[in-house]
């Protein structure tokens, strides 16, 4: 074979090795993008559930209407909507669900009786009366209503006064059209020269409650800058007035003091007349740059994702109207407008371990050196926990592949509001085992459970922080309240004495992290193993004991001891810890929490727990631009304790076990092996949707 024909063949096999490589890599192309894996993102089943569930369901759409419909035709022409009405005006507050009775509910539940009939309370503000007041009406029945029963008297021991009822989204509207269009007129020149006021850059935020005593409706109200897309709460301009609003008529309000930087004046004109003649010291602040610190934008280059977590075989759970069901764990959710979260009936492996799972309250008390911050303390069910839900966000507020629930509300309007996938239920991966073991010693094998739990969730927005409810359920039956408080800090203009860093930390310029509190309260109405339940508190404490052996030493041995407990009776009429009536008369409660506690037998009685859950919160440079989830949780743990006879989580799906001799690899002896199989496929994941704005 001569050198030419050697080339020709050499090049002709050097084209036939490309060739196919560049068929085998293209082919490889084609299929490289695996197959979509079976639907597995369950979405909300319409409506329909069982009717089990429907009697904690809150009202829907057409029931929510029906119920305005009713109350307009019975309650006269003079009905205000509440977006618009003044203090003078009889408007409609509220409508949402009338829980059923508790021995109604049951009858039906368990004993196939009737549902109870389905009502509505609705709050109503009449202000247009002789004598103003608040009262609350149940209507029913649902969904064609054709009664109304006033039971204010019968709740709160007598007629609500006026001055209790909660701040509608027109007041504050109001309060603010006072400020702009009289008061902050008298200052144009101070306010121009040391804030940049332009007619829109400062905005207010409010201290609450509004006043010193009972009747009082006088509010100090901080200004801070306000840029559009910038969160207005870190940036505090150290001007605060206190405008008396009380007066039904808006013309009467007045404002009865201004504070700026330690000084108190009567009026802004005061304020005007001594900068104008150089009198007063001042602290100029500059408006916040649309990107600066308190911005939310992204500062970081674009990068991966972070990862996802999705269900290779499918969901685990469904979610049906309000009913959502595990193989281990069933309940239905509810979203109480002023109250927030709650599930109901919740049984673990069809028995009912618990009736009601609620949130109640969430309070903040602040302190700083300013009026308006020192005034502070939240009662935010006052505001609403449920009303101020809204949508969540796929893949950052809920897993990915959560299920979104719409909820609809209607509150300080007459017309019912959509608040889309405002609640999500998804069952989260938590990267931990469950439970595990590798036993070595005689014999070998391997046992574990990947820790997961079913999550129903929603987020507060209250103002400037984020409230994030999980109710969570564990395949070990162990039911788990928590939350997570996130969003902007409250501050305070830093005065720059240096009592004022008594109250927090510098968290910019001029400006304070005011130190506060966060409680929450919650309640447990257990029904373990049936209605009859007992409290048992145990303690450990060590006692010292003689060794029975050996009896000249000692050994420190842990012994249960009993510990106080504050649990109560369930009763009918004490249903809610709180009560929006609170934050505007905190002095005169018309049920006061505390009265719940008396010395009334706990044995073998329906009980609830009333659970508080608290933190203190002292801002730092860090909690800008928004305070962060880690380590800003607290909540509860209710796990089961002898109720069975063994962790039952070994019956949960999932659980992994081999033994020496087995192949860990083949998915028929262990399930975790055929996860390369089943992730070989893209998950189906719904597209991204956001309509809350
Ligand atoms: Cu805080």
């Amino acid at each position: 074979m001569n050198l030419k024909v050697v080339l020709v063949f050499l090049a002709l096999s050097l084209i036939t090795i490309f060739a196919l490589a560049y068929i085998l890599l293209t082919s490889q192309g084609g299929s490289s993008q695996p197959p979509r894996c079976p639907s597995v993102s369950p979405s909300a089943q319409p409506r329909t559930p069982p009717s089990q569930s429907q009697l904690f369901a809150d009202l829907s759409p057409e029931e929510l209407t029906a119920v305005m419909s009713f109350l307009t035709q019975q309650l006269g022409p003079g009905l205000v909507d509440a977006a618009q009405a003044r203090p003078s005006d009889n408007c409609v507050f509220s409508v949402e669900l009338q829980l059923p009775p508790k021995a109604a509910a049951l009858a039906h539940l368990d004993r196939g009786s009737p549902p109870p009939a389905r009502e509505a309370l609705a709050i109503v503000f009449f202000g247009g009366q002789p004598r103003p007041n608040v009262s609350e009406l149940v209507v029913g029945p649902l969904p064609h209503p054709s009664y109304l029963r006033d039971v204010t008297v019968e709740r709160h021991g007598g007629p609500l006064p006026y001055h209790r009822r909660p701040m509608l989204g027109a007041e504050f509207a109001q309060m603010w059209k006072h400020l702009k269009e009289v008061e902050l007129p008298k200052a144009p020149v101070f306010l121009a020269s040391v804030f940049n006021y332009n007619g829109s850059t400062l905005a207010p935020l409010h201290a609450t409650p509004s006043g010193l005593r009972s009747g009082d409706r006088a509010t100090w109200i901080a200004l801070y800058h306000n840029i559009s897309g910038v969160g207005i709460f870190l940036h505090p301009v150290g001007l605060e007035l206190l405008l008396d609003h009380r007066a039904l008529d808006p013309a009467r309000w007045a404002v009865q003091r201004v504070f700026y930087l330690g000084r108190y004046y009567a009026d802004l004109g005061q304020l005007e007349w001594e900068f104008k003649a150089g009198r007063l010291e001042v602290a100029r602040i500059p408006l916040p740059l649309p990107d600066g610190a308190s911005s939310l934008k992204s500062r970081a280059p674009p990068g991966p994702l972070p990862p996802l977590q999705f269900s290779p075989q499918g969901s685990r759970y469904s979610v049906q109207g309000n009913l959502v069901a595990s193989s281990l764990w069933t309940f239905t959710f509810g979203h109480g407008v002023f109250s927030g979260m709650r599930i109901f009936d919740i049984r673990f492996k069809g028995e009912r371990v618990a009736y009601e799972v609620s949130v109640q309250e969430c309070v903040s008390v602040y302190g700083a050196d300013s009026p308006k911050t020192m005034m502070t303390r939240y009662l935010d069910s006052s505001y609403g926990l449920g009303r101020h839900s809204r949508g969540l966000v796929r893949g950052v507020d809920c897993p990915y592949q959560s299920t979104m629930v719409d909820i609809h509300i209607l509150v300080g309007t007459g017309a019912v509001q959509l608040l889309p996938g405002a609640v999500c239920v998804f069952e989260e991966a938590q990267g931990l085992p469950l439970r595990r073991h590798h036993n070595h010693l005689e014999s070998y094998f391997y046992g574990g459970l990947a820790g997961s739990a079913l999550v129903v969730r929603s987020v507060s927005s209250v103002g400037n922080y984020d409230y994030i409810w999980d109710f969570v359920l564990h395949p070990n039956g162990a039911l788990e309240g928590r939350v997570h408080a996130t969003g902007y800090i409250n501050t305070a203009f830093l005065s720059g004495g240096e009592e004022s860093l008594l109250f927090g930390n510098r968290v910019g310029e001029r400006v304070l992290g005011a130190v506060h509190t966060h409680a929450f309260h919650f309640k447990l109405d257990l029904d373990v193993a049936g209605l009859k339940n007992w409290v048992v508190a145990e303690d450990v404490v060590f006692k010292p004991v003689a060794a029975p052996w050996s009896p000249e030493h000692q050994l420190q041995r842990p012994q249960l001891t009993r510990y106080q407990l504050v649990v109560t009776r369930r009763k009918e009429e004490e249903s809610q810890s709180s009560s929006i009536y609170y934050q505007n008369d905190i002095w005169t409660p018309t049920m006061a929490f505390a009265d719940f506690i008396n010395n009334e037998t706990l044995l073998g009685e329906d009980l609830v727990a009333w659970v508080t859950a608290s933190f203190l919160h002292i801002p730092h440079a860090e909690d800008v631009p928004n305070t962060v989830t880690l380590g800003n949780r607290v909540g509860f743990l209710l796990r089961p304790y002898n109720f069975f006879d063994e962790d039952p989580s070994i019956f949960s799906p999932g659980s992994v076990y081999f033994e020496k001799d087995q192949d860990a690899g083949l998915c028929s002896v262990n399930p975790v092996a055929c996860v390369p199989h089943l992730a070989a496929c893209v998950p189906d994941l719904p597209p991204f949707f956001y309509q809350d704005f």
